[in-house]
């Protein structure tokens, strides 16, 4: 089977590159490709080709094209995403399935003789972890040898001895999940307290609206910063005030929308006027979400509370304690950073454990066990 993908990130740049793999890589780029010299291409391996791609005769883009690997063809065109999906268009007429670049990845280290799903996996997400720290994570993790080893020893082992290995291995993943991933923070807390100034503070720009007025910010609004080795996407939510839900179907909608949020994300930045009381606001909204909170007292400039365990004075408009605040959010998700060496890391892996920490038979728990190391990505 021949499958082709496009390599670079979507939308327009200088360049993109499609890549070609399988047996009949050679073939189908051949029959889409008209060499500046006239003449066919071997597309030996480290030879750079230029020539047109082309549609049923009609040219799409001058581009270059060279063989990487065995079976393996990369074809740089340019950038404007109506050329690459032409491009695409050509080669899946040509008899290329397209697919995305991930699957891509795992057929390649396949046809490389590579079998266990969690090392192809560990592969992929490698390439696509937001830090270091979390590339490190994957890569010096043993989940594989791990499974392959309660196969080995199954005879001998109960299902509460995997079952509850499993059950470590899952809580010692979540806070690798944060290094290798994005975080979700929700700003939430009552209305006028500086949640869109502290949004607008982390991303370094005016991305909300900031005014005076209680119920600035209806619809939520996203941005993007770094806590450390993490890569936090915020949301700047409606101020949660339950007293308006019935004012207005904008308002009903935008304080369903801030509470949506809420269960959806990983941390609630909790953000507090410092200078006014709380007494209103209702905190069993946040309590119930069940997540991890910071409690944020803002405006600090105005006045400071005193510090509690989890809370920090911060002023949003100043940057007064924002580097502290940015340190407690790592804290509370990833601790001391220390990951443990056997962790899963991707959602298939996670899938999988948690049947297996509610399986009751030793034969399906074998048979789970056989699906983490060779299921299908
Ligand atoms: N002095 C002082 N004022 C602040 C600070 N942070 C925000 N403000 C002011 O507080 C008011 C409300 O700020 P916003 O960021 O719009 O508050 P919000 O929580 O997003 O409000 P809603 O969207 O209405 O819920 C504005 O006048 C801000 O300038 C701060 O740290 N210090
Ligand atoms: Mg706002």
């Amino acid at each position: 089977m021949t499958m082709a993908c496009v390599s670079t990130a979507k939308g327009a740049a200088a360049i993109a590159v499609v890549e070609v793999f399988g047996s009949g890589a050679v073939d189908v780029v051949r029959s889409i490709f008209q060499s500046d010299t006239g003449k066919p291409c071997a597309f030996k391996e480290s030879v750079i080709y230029t020539g047109y791609v082309t549609d049923d005769g009609e040219i799409i883009d001058h581009v270059v094209a060279a063989s990487t690997e065995e079976n393996a063809i990369e074809i740089s065109c340019h950038g404007n995403p109506l050329i690459v999906e032409m491009v695409m268009g050509a080669l899946s007429k040509a008899g290329a399935k397209l697919v995305d670049a991930e699957k891509l990845i795992a057929e390649k280290l396949i046809a490389k003789g590579r079998t266990n799903s969690i090392e192809i996996e560990a592969e992929i997400e490698k390439l696509k972890a937001v830090s270091m720290a979390g590339v490190k994570a994957i890569a010096a993790n043993d989940l594989s040898a791990v499974a392959c080893d309660w196969l080995k020893r199954i005879d001998s082992l109960t299902i509460d001895d995997i079952k509850d290995k499993c059950k470590d291995i899952l809580s010692a993943s979540e806070p690798a999940k944060y290094l290798i991933g994005v975080c979700r923070a929700v700003i939430a807390g009552p209305p006028n307290s500086g949640k869109s100034t502290l949004l607008n503070f982390l991303c370094g720009r005016e991305k909300a609206i900031v005014t005076d007025i209680a119920g600035t910010t209806r619809d939520w609004v996203s941005g993007t910063c770094r806590a450390g080795d993490l890569v936090i996407e915020l949301f700047d939510t409606a101020g949660l005030d339950a007293s308006i839900i019935g004012e207005s179907a904008i308002d009903g909608e935008s304080q369903r929308r801030s509470r949506q949020l809420l269960n959806e994300c990983d941390i609630v930045l909790l953000v507090l006027d410092s200078t006014q009381s709380a007494d209103e606001f209702d905190f069993d909204i946040i309590t119930k979400s069940g997540k991890k909170v910071i409690t944020i007292f803002n405006k600090s400039d105005l006045g400071e509370m005193p510090g509690e365990q989890g809370s920090i004075n911060i002023s949003a408009m100043t940057g007064a304690g924002i580097d502290q605040l940015m340190k407690l959010i790592s804290d509370v998700l990833v601790g001391n950073g220390q990951i443990a060496k056997t962790i899963c890391f991707t959602e298939r892996q996670t899938a999988i454990l948690k049947r297996i920490t509610k399986c009751d038979n030793i034969k399906s728990t074998k048979d789970l066990i056989k699906e983490l190391v060779n299921g299908e990505i």
